[in-house]
């Protein structure tokens, strides 16, 4: 099954969205396999966004999300990494769309409240960063065969 890596960021944690966000994953139908809440270490920060890290909004990005602890994890479903990506919105939650997580829950784009993985590249390359094997669960959800036809 597919897998992403998606990420409530410091913002999301102090407005108490978790659980919102993981309600809404779930009544979807996706499974999350990991989860941990932690302060991310530096040395993984700049990993995770290394793509990012010439641009200049590179050092208040990495402030934002060493401002306070993050909430990580994997899920998978069927094509998760797309499925997630439309639920979560554009990066600007003042451009996003009614109904999706940061056009509900955001005001401006240095503060989205939640990391997706953008592609399924991308989703192993995160989760490798931030997850050990060991710490990803594998199981089978009972409502499955109501799921996927
Ligand atoms: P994404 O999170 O929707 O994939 P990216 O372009 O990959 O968006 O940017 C990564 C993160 O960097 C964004 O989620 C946001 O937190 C931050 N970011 C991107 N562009 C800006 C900007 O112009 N100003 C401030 N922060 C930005
Ligand atoms: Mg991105």
């Amino acid at each position: 099954m597919d897998r992403t890596f998606l990420m409530v960021k410091p913002d999301g944690v102090q407005r108490a969205l978790i659980g919102e966000i993981i309600s809404r994953f779930e009544n979807k139908g996706l499974k999350m396999v990991a989860g941990k809440f932690e302060r991310i270490p530096e040395e993984r920060v700049m990993r995770h966004y290394a793509e990012h890290a010439a641009k200049p909004f590179f050092p208040g990005l990495k402030a934002y999300i060493m401002s306070g602890p993050c909430f990580l994890m994997v899920w998978e479903g069927k094509n998760v990494v797309a499925v997630t990506r439309a639920m979560i919105g554009a990066t600007n939650p003042a451009e996003a769309a009614p109904g999706t997580i940061r056009g509900d829950f955001g005001m401006e784009i240095g503060m989205n409240v939640i990391h997706g993985s953008d592609s399924p590249a991308t989703a192993e390359r995160e989760i490798a960063i931030h997850f050990a094997p060991e710490e990803i669960a594998a199981y089978d959800r009972i409502d499955e065969q109501y799921l996927y036809e």
